[in-house]
């Protein structure tokens, strides 16, 4: 009696870690059927593995999001081939993320429309990585570094070698060879396998070394920057960005900003958001609401770009030219700009009207620095005219977001000038390309 209990008490606990297997795995295939409508071939075929990426601790959020279009890339790429998903690393713990409450753990549906992102390769969020592994464990971790000495010559080249890091970039062996890392705040977890693989090429040169070289279900490779674009500002690069469409949540805060303040409607404005696979805007479409919007980056470039940013007072008589070119009344200033900088831009102007975004205790709480820089780029990107900072990769996610849009590249890029250098050199007009 008692081993008939037993038995099906154990039949019964199996059966129940059958179902959730069975339904991870579903989760995963929908994740990968939605990007690959084609390809389900191959997930029948072959079992599908998964690649995790992070960016050096140091990058800021935008520069992170043009890594997400290398790998992503490199995701499609593979995908030629096999099947792999891609685990979006989770957001947290960003130098310019510093307001009072630490954030970390973010998932990407908190900024991006994962639908979106799934109309070009399958992702997955970490946290449902886990769920699908059943265990907190990253099979081989390859940790890209430069090759020792620098370079002399460009090159394509790959190779396992000792870490250049001395401190391997946090990685760490325990007493039973697990290696421990903060793993994006989940230091339950841990990987099977680590090693530091100096690294000189594009993305898609990677390709041979995880389907031959690597056999884990997962591949982890921190320091993805080093892996540069296939090809920058051509087609794929184009396909992967339009694929990042911002989270709805936060574009509705943006829209709804714009209706209230700065009398500005996608309708009125030619700007309606189509299906990002099937929009294709021809340049000028676009028209823009009735205000000119700027980018004016603060904190930590004025140490490193003095020369080449404006002073508060150099950027208000500037955006005052341009709303007399343009017949406008209305401002809207995307800034990481304390308080009383943004007082003092404003304070310069008497008629104009200066808008910016301030998110209330609850918005903030929801969707962090991150969600508020979004909302930020939205509004911008819907401005009229804009003008941004010189090379802030905050300002090149505006001109694409615009390019995606339809505006005329005119009135797209633009930057500030240093007030020394009235006449400064304008951003490259990396236009939007589709074939
Ligand atoms: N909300 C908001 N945040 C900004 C703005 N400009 C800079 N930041 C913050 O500062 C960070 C700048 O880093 P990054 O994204 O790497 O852009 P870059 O350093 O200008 O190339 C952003 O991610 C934001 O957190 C802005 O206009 N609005
Ligand atoms: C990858 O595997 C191939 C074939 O086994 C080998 O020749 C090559 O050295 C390996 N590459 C690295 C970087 O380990
Ligand atoms: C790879 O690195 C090892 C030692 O770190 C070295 O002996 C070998 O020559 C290197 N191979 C290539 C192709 O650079
Ligand atoms: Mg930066």
């Amino acid at each position: 009696m008692r081993t008939k209990e037993a038995l099906a008490k154990i039949l019964c606990l199996f059966c129940i870690c059958l179902l959730f297997i069975v339904k991870s795995e579903n989760e995963i295939n929908t994740a990968y059927d939605t990007g690959n409508k084609d390809k389900t071939t191959f997930a029948e075929a072959k079992a599908v593995r998964y690649l995790l990426y992070d960016v050096n601790p140091g990058e800021g959020f935008n520069l992170r999001r043009d890594v997400y279009m290398r790998v992503a890339n490199l995701v499609k790429f593979l995908n030629e081939d096999e099947p792999w998903v891609l685990v979006l690393p989770p957001w947290g713990r960003l130098y310019h993320w510093q307001r009072d409450v630490e954030q970390i753990k973010i998932p990407w549906k908190t900024f991006f429309d994962l639908d979106s992102l799934r109309q070009h390769i399958p992702v997955i969020e970490f946290e449902d990585y886990l769920k699908v592994r059943g265990e907190p464990v990253i099979d081989e971790v390859y940790y890209l570094q430069g090759f020792k000495g620098g370079w002399t010559h460009w090159e394509e080249k790959l190779n396992i070698t000792e870490c250049l890091d001395s401190r391997s970039g946090g990685f760490r062996q325990d007493d039973d060879g697990r290696w421990r890392h903060w793993f994006f705040g989940y230091e339950e977890v841990y990987a099977k396998k680590f090693a530091c693989l100096s690294y000189m090429g594009h993305a898609g040169f990677i390709k041979p070394f995880l389907m031959h070289n690597t056999t884990g279900r997962s591949v982890y490779i921190p320091q993805a920057e080093e892996m540069l674009h296939d090809r920058y500002g051509h087609k794929g690069y184009w396909e992967a960005r339009r694929s990042m469409v911002f989270a709805k949540h936060l574009r509705d805060i943006g829209d709804e900003f714009r209706a209230k303040h700065l009398t500005s409607t996608d309708q009125e404005d030619n700007t309606v958001l189509e299906d990002w696979t099937k929009m294709r805007r021809k340049h000028g479409e676009a028209k823009g609401g009735p205000y000119i919007a700027i980018h004016l980056r603060r904190r930590d470039y004025l140490w490193a770009r003095k020369d080449e940013l404006p002073s508060l007072k150099g950027a208000a008589k500037h955006v005052k030219k341009l709303l007399k070119k343009y017949d406008l009344l209305k401002v809207y200033v995307a800034t990481d700009a304390p308080k009383e900088e943004y007082e003092e831009f404003k304070s310069y102007f008497k008629k104009a009207e200066i808008y910016r975004y301030e998110p209330t205790e609850e918005v903030f709480n929801k969707y962090k620095d991150g969600g508020i820089a979004i909302i930020d780029q939205w509004i911008a990107a819907h401005a009229r005219y804009f003008t941004g900072s010189h090379v802030s990769t905050f300002s090149f996610r505006i001109q694409e977001e615009r390019e995606i849009l339809g505006f005329d590249p005119e009135m797209t890029f633009n930057r500030m000038c240093g007030d020394k250098d009235q006449d400064c050199e304008q951003p490259t007009k990396w236009t939007i390309i589709y074939d």
